[in-house]
């Protein structure tokens, strides 16, 4: 719950950008009120929600690792509190940080983006903690399960358990992601990757294989609880989530090569260079090869849950466990169990990053964009 009404309230602060944007400017443009459209105060209003827009998909997969995954492992969660404040973190440091999306835009400041990029660097932090605490739980169940010394509590794991393999195969892939996250946040190593396939490349790998094989781990998880019936195959599952992996960093690797072999990612035209072309052949067929791969995994996922429909076995735990933590709660601190004063240090955090680079479209001329017509 506490992950959840993060979300939510997120959810609110971000979508505010893109519907001043949309009511404001796009819409009044469409209907011939207002004869054009400051293309800078709309990006500027756009990345206010574009990133924190993101974090929205990737919390439930946060959710999951807190809240299911240490007892599927035979544990328990490490920390209670590090779980709150990692979500606390996420909610305020994801929003005000927008500009790393318009680091190549000329119309806002060298400085402002700056500091967007410090604050950048700080949602690595929740991330990080998301990192040792979920590691750290596995290693308390590794350890009950016997496993000893340094790394063999890593193989005393259930790795047959779909929640327990997602967890490992999603903090893989958030490793390969986050090393390409970080090149795009970085002010100056963002300029190499700035508009090349690298880009969907990069979110492809954090969205579609951190996020989306937790998604499928929850899917195995909740499916047989909501229909009643024990799951098809666990060993289809393990399987898939493995395919699902291999498919991911078969596609997204090269991807993120090609944007380094120069390969636009959204243009209206380039002069055709034989020799650059020539250097796409491979990764682009790799491309293709995991892409593939993937459609295979997606198809067992898909049928392994319709058989599960048709299952006559009844789930012989039909309600959802959660974790608990190692340390019982015995007393919460306020601040730790509610949002209204996380909820206004984001509202100032928001005026001091984008107030002024909002308000500068008012005080200075600008140039707008007349409306597109066929
Ligand atoms: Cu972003």
């Amino acid at each position: 719950m506490y992950g959840t009404v993060a979300n939510a309230i997120m959810w609110f602060i971000t979508s505010l950008g893109v519907a001043s944007e949309v009511l404001f400017q796009l819409i009044p443009w469409s209907l011939g009120l207002s004869p054009t459209v400051d293309v800078g105060l709309a990006r500027t209003l756009f990345s206010w929600t574009l990133h924190a827009i993101v974090y929205f998909w990737l919390f439930p997969a946060y959710i999951a690792f807190y809240t299911l995954m240490p007892k599927q492992a035979g544990g328990k969660l490490l920390s209670d509190q590090m779980a709150r404040v990692a979500f606390i973190m996420l909610l305020v440091f994801s929003v005000p940080i927008g500009f790393h999306h318009l680091y190549m835009d000329p119309f806002q400041a060298a400085g402002w983006k700056f500091l967007h990029m410090t604050g950048t660097f700080m949602v690595a932090v929740p991330t990080l903690i998301t990192g040792f605490t979920v590691i750290g739980s596995m290693e308390i169940a590794g350890r009950l399960r016997g496993g000893k010394g340094l790394f063999g509590w890593i193989g005393k794991l259930p790795w047959g358990n779909p929640m327990v393999l997602a967890t490992g195969l999603a903090m893989l892939m958030l490793t390969f992601g986050g090393f390409g996250g970080v090149i795009n946040a970085s002010y100056s190593m963002n300029a190499m990757v700035h508009n090349t396939q690298w880009i969907p490349g990069h979110f492809h790998l954090i969205f579609a294989g951190t996020t989306v094989i937790m998604y499928m781990a929850i899917a195995y998880y909740l499916w047989p609880k909501m229909t009643g019936k024990e799951l098809h195959s666990r060993a289809l599952a393990v399987k898939q989530l493995w395919l699902w992996t291999i498919g991911m960093l078969v596609l997204t690797l090269p991807w993120q090569q090609l944007g380094m072999d120069g390969q636009p990612r959204r243009i209206s035209s380039t002069p055709y260079d034989p020799e650059l072309v020539e250097k796409w052949i491979i990764p682009e067929f790799a491309m293709i090869v995991g892409g593939v791969i993937l459609l295979i995994s997606a198809i067992m996922l898909i049928w392994n849950l319709m058989k599960t429909h048709g299952n006559a076995t009844p789930v012989a735990i039909p309600e959802v466990e959660y974790a608990e933590p190692v340390h019982p709660i015995a007393r919460m601190p306020r601040l730790m169990n509610g949002f209204g004063f996380w909820f206004w240090l984001v509202v100032v955090y928001m005026i001091a990053s984008y107030g002024y680079p909002i308000l500068q479209f008012f005080l200075m001329d600008t140039f707008g964009t007349v409306p597109w017509s066929i």
